[in-house]
């Protein structure tokens, strides 16, 4: 906690203040982001969705019998029921995400859903060592699922050192499978993360909730608005908090002060080509078995193997 306070006063005392986008998971930001997968704008989770529909039996043949599926930030472990359901003989499947209740309770409904599986979930902040269980049965691979282009949400070299994580836990004879959202119209990305019914604003905001909750510090949420700005140059989305007007705020001993418009920095969302990401996938040690992509190549699910 002392640590994360400090990590976070760091971040807000920078030239760019800048916020932890895992600071958006607590059970109301969890279940907003399931609100977002569910928008008309956010193209993501329906395109992942149709790919994984239309391949599901090659990626099932991929993987083979008796794997260990871990999949890292599994929010509601909605596509992944689709691998639990066709995968043959699973030895175990174990979800990791930093949203303690949300977890809990989606791998509740896992475990009523899927009852022949043995289901061992793990909170953690996957960008710190953490231990993953011994599974029940000795598995012939191991394989990382990662969907959502969560990957996205980490810088170069951040997203390069968490595929080095996977690639360890894939261990010899393993894969990662994982979602990749691939560059494309630029209306088309700003829509998605500006959503008209305001839901990615509240997903946002609620950032400064949830810290305030806490760390008892007094943000006030009612003076921060949300801005999500695609670059092209950059392939990436930058989401911000703009500070409305002039205005100080308390995290423990560390006041802040924000000028007019002055922005915290609460996310990226890198979009990629896939030779982009075929390059950074190989500085982990990965190379790409597989790529299945929807007719509008907006969305990819890649299947790297250890090179
Ligand atoms: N896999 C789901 C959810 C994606 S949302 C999907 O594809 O729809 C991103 C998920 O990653 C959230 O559930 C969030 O709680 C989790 N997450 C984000 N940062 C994390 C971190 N540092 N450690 C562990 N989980 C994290
Ligand atoms: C979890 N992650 C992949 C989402 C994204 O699209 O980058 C988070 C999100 N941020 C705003 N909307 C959704």
């Amino acid at each position: 906690m002392a640590d994360e306070l400090s990590a976070l006063i760091a971040g807000l005392t920078q030239a760019q203040k800048t916020i932890s986008p895992k600071y958006f998971y607590d059970e109301t930001g969890s279940a907003l982001f399931d609100e977002i997968t569910k928008l008309p704008e956010y193209y993501l989770t329906r395109t992942e969705l149709d790919i994984m529909r239309t391949h599901i039996d090659e990626m099932a043949s991929l993987v083979g019998p008796q794997a260990s599926l871990i999949e890292f930030g599994s929010g509601s472990s909605l596509k992944t029921r689709m691998l639990l359901e066709h995968l043959d003989d699973l030895a175990v499947y174990v979800p990791v995400d930093i949203s303690e209740e949300h977890l809990l309770a989606s791998q509740r409904r896992i475990r009523d859903a899927f009852p022949h599986i043995d289901v061992l979930p793990v909170v953690a902040d996957f960008m710190h060592p953490f231990q993953l269980p011994d599974p029940p049965t000795m598995p012939i691979r191991n394989v990382v699922y990662f969907p959502g282009s969560t990957i996205g949400n980490f810088e170069h070299d951040d997203a390069v050192d968490l595929l080095r994580v996977m690639h360890e836990e894939a261990g010899a004879g393993g894969a990662l499978l994982i979602g990749v959202d691939l560059q494309k119209d630029p209306s088309v990305i700003n829509a998605a993360y500006n959503d008209s019914a305001g839901v990615t604003a509240r997903f946002n905001l609620n950032m400064l909730t949830h810290i305030n909750r806490e760390f008892g510090s007094d943000f006030d949420t009612s003076f921060f608005e949300h801005r999500a700005t695609y670059r092209p140059d950059q392939g990436r989305v930058a989401v911000e908090l703009v500070s409305m007007k002039r205005q100080d705020a308390q995290l423990g001993a560390e006041t802040l002060s924000f000028a007019k418009g002055e922005t915290i920095l609460t996310e990226y969302s890198h979009k990629y080509t896939l030779d982009g990401f075929a390059d950074m996938a190989a500085m982990a040690g990965f190379k790409v078995g597989h790529v299945w992509t929807d007719a509008r190549q907006w969305f990819s699910v890649q299947y790297l193997v250890r090179s």
